[in-house]
């Protein structure tokens, strides 16, 4: 999974149309280099970030999703979002699939217009909200309290209509977690793995990577890909991840090492 941000600097319409344009070409470039799904998003989730409203939202990622999906359904459109409204207008358009941080939890109209849709779900798990999940994340057992979470959020959805075969879950690095619960939840990923739904896994660039390597957040590529490694090891199924060449290509000779040995 590739990730296109749509997040303009500037609000004037031509800062609006550079920042289509480029997103478009960038999700062009994943594609070229072998992303299954483009996971378009037009709302930063970064920790302390505001929220964006939903016109803004839609403004800005509806022209690329209805660019990247004209491809034909390859790779798959995915709709990074916590909205109704934005995931709605982006399944029409062509998205496949609904990528929600808050796991339905922000809007309660998305497990509905994700259960009409017959749309794939990634449900997350984040401690509260971005605005405040960093300030002191606690838990008993952070494995086991992501996996009650993922499960309680899975029969949510599935109690709401969404199919169950339609449901990835992510234990959400870096929402709400320290260091050391980062790593914990990839060492135990097969923990979450064992509920029985494809897990997604989003490590690419983040700043729990930088507390180790001390690596500014585009120098994270090796912390990524050893990560994203441990992670196929124990069982994930799906690598949100910005540079898709590299970590496919360490992923082919990761998998084929894990395959040799039965
Ligand atoms: N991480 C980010 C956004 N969306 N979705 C899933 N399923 N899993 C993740 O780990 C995940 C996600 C991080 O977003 P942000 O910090 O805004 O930056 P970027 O979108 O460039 O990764």
């Amino acid at each position: 999974m590739g990730v296109v941000n749509v997040t303009p600097d500037s609000f004037s319409d031509g800062g609006r149309h550079l920042a289509a344009d480029d997103a478009v070409a960038h999700g062009r470039l994943l594609a070229a280099e072998g992303a299954q799904v483009l996971d378009v998003g037009g709302e930063s989730t970064r920790p302390g970030a505001q929220p964006v409203d939903v016109s803004e939202e839609l403004e800005r990622v509806l022209p690329v999703v209805e660019r990247l999906a004209s491809a034909g359904g390859s790779p798959e459109v995915s709709i990074d979002t916590t909205k109704a409204a934005v995931a709605r207008a982006a399944l029409a358009a062509g998205a496949t699939i609904v990528n929600d941080v808050s796991a339905l939890r922000f809007d309660r109209e998305l497990a509905g217009v994700v259960a009409d849709s017959n749309a794939t779900c990634c449900l997350m798990h984040m401690l509260g909200e971005p605005r405040t999940m960093q300030a002191d994340p606690r838990y008993e057992d952070v494995v086991s309290d992501v996996k009650a979470f993922l499960e309680e959020r899975l029969g949510f959805a599935v109690a709401a209509g969404v199919r169950e075969e339609r449901i990835w879950l992510d234990p959400g690095i870096g929402f709400g977690k320290t260091l050391e619960h980062n790593l914990a939840l990839l060492d135990r990923l097969d923990e979450i793995v064992a509920i029985g739904r494809p897990v997604v896994i989003g490590t690419s660039r983040k700043s729990f990577l930088g507390k180790i390597t001390g690596r500014a957040e585009n120098e994270r590529l090796p912390g990524t890909i050893a990560t994203n490694v441990i992670a196929l090891e124990r069982g994930a199924s799906v690598f949100r991840v910005h540079d898709v060449a590299p970590v496919r290509e360490a992923l082919a000779v990761a998998a084929a090492t894990v395959a040799a040995h039965g």
